[in-house]
């Protein structure tokens, strides 16, 4: 197997857990003497640093929460001076003001140790050649791998997100063996091969560490088919750390969480208690080791299960499940709610090649997949087009217990990936409109 820093990757749970404790007593010390939002938080729960003293005290703490993050912005959650700070990133915004976070050189350092980690268990070596096709700039993705290839000692190609055709060039004259990419990238680079005739025959890629949205297991195997490949999906956000706040490893069934930095709980997302180990839930982060941007009790609204059983790569820290969505992306559909993710994987058990779809809601909560037409896509199994649209129904609508329609959309019609897919329209008035 291999590993980065396999003394902590597969420590005996009790000693990562006496890890955790004195490295969290410690940094709620220190948030509470310099971020005044903690204090005051801190102090209007009636909860003390010297409280806190071991994990299990975890939950006496405050949640903080996005809007907490909006309403100190840009700077004032920062717990060190801003000399200290040598990095900014900001998260995408899709929903109301950015979010900025910060990051020292002790950061920048854990992060690309946990990216390098995030690699080495997907058997990245000093020997690969890593293409990181996400983008570069405020965005996490780009210079969240790019270090991370670095300190593992691989090749790093900058390449950043679009420029299809050259990326496809890339992979073939540079040799890449690992990518980088959104997996809705990687269907646009593979929609792209057929058009142009690249065979995936003259690639050396052996691996793609795919995350930064939501994925189905239906999409990896068309990912891992089309490029000739193993797809690994990776996962984190921007207030917490970027890219590697967890990642698959070599054996493919949930993300090694990097608990040595974060911590994680599940809490119900409706009455925010704690829910017990193994139960679905909003995933919540504590960072213990982050000097600059340390968020306590982070509400990530992602919706999560944990299975602390052992992995078979031998690592002890424990694993995060895919997510289902997140809770602000859920759609309330006639009182139901329908997380995408649960459409995508219906519409992909049915037809593994309908990877180009919308989910578009309207007034009076009309649920619409829209399906983008593919050459065949009427021949064979399938048959008529009646055929496939009544079987399309019956798959999703039994999937998610709201009514669905289908409509075709013409080929090429649907815009196409270059980072995170936009797939959900709400029409609605209020309607979210996230990815
Ligand atoms: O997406 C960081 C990242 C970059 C992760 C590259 C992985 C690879 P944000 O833009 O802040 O950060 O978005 C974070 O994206 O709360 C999830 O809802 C979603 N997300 C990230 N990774 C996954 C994944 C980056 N593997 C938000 N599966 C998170 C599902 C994911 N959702």
């Amino acid at each position: 197997m291999n590993y980065f820093l396999k003394e902590i990757e597969t420590a005996p749970r009790h000693e990562l857990e006496a890890l955790q404790s004195q490295r969290l007593s410690s940094k709620i010390k220190q948030v509470y003497e310099n971020v005044k939002p903690y204090r005051a938080k801190m102090e209007a729960a009636g909860v003390k640093p010297e409280d806190i003293k071991s994990v299990k005290d975890l939950a006496r703490l405050p949640f903080t929460e996005k809007q907490d993050l909006r309403d100190n912005y840009p700077y004032g959650m920062f717990a060190v001076p801003m000399s200290e700070v040598v990095r900014i990133h900001a998260s995408s915004g899709t929903t109301g003001k950015q979010t900025v976070v910060g990051y020292t050189a002790n950061d920048i350092a854990l992060w690309a140790q946990c990216a390098a980690r995030s690699l080495a268990a997907i058997g990245g070596t000093k020997d690969d050649i890593v293409q990181v096709a996400y983008g570069y700039g405020l965005f996490t993705g780009g210079l969240g791998m790019h270090y991370g290839a670095e300190r593992l000692g691989a090749v790093t190609i900058p390449a950043s997100s679009g420029n299809s055709l050259r990326q496809l060039e890339m992979f073939r004259d540079f040799g890449t063996t690992i990518a980088c990419l959104t997996p809705s990238y990687a269907l646009s680079l593979i929609e792209l091969m057929a058009q142009k005739g690249i065979n995936k025959a003259d690639f050396k890629l052996k691996a793609a560490v795919c995350g930064a949205e939501p994925w189905t297991q239906e999409m990896r195997l068309q990912i891992q088919k089309g490029l000739g490949l193993k797809a690994y999906d990776i996962y984190g956000l921007s207030e917490i750390l970027g890219p590697s706040v967890s990642c698959e490893c070599v054996e493919q069934c949930g993300m090694h969480i990097c608990e040595d930095h974060f911590i994680p709980e599940i809490v119900d997302p409706d009455t925010f208690e704690p829910l017990p180990a193994g139960e679905q839930g909003e995933l919540v982060f504590t960072c213990i080791t982050k000097e600059a941007f340390p968020l306590i009790r982070y509400r990530t609204r992602d919706i999560v299960r944990l299975d602390y059983s052992e992995c078979k790569c031998g690592r002890t820290l424990v694993r995060m499940m895919k997510p289902q969505g997140r809770t602000d992306d859920m759609l309330i559909i006639k009182g139901v709610n329908v997380f995408p993710s649960q459409i995508e994987a219906a519409l992909l058990g049915f037809d593994p090649n309908a990877t180009q779809y919308e989910i578009h809601v309207f007034k009076g909560d009309a649920l619409e997949v829209r399906i983008e037409m593919y050459d065949g896509m009427f021949r064979d199994s399938i048959g008529s087009i009646e055929e496939y649209r009544r079987k399309a129904i019956e798959e999703i609508s039994s999937a998610v217990t709201v009514k669905i329609s289908i409509k075709f959309d013409e080929k090429g019609q649907q815009k196409r990936s270059e980072g995170k897919a936009k797939r959900v329209f709400d029409n609605r008035a209020g309607g979210n409109n996230h990815g």
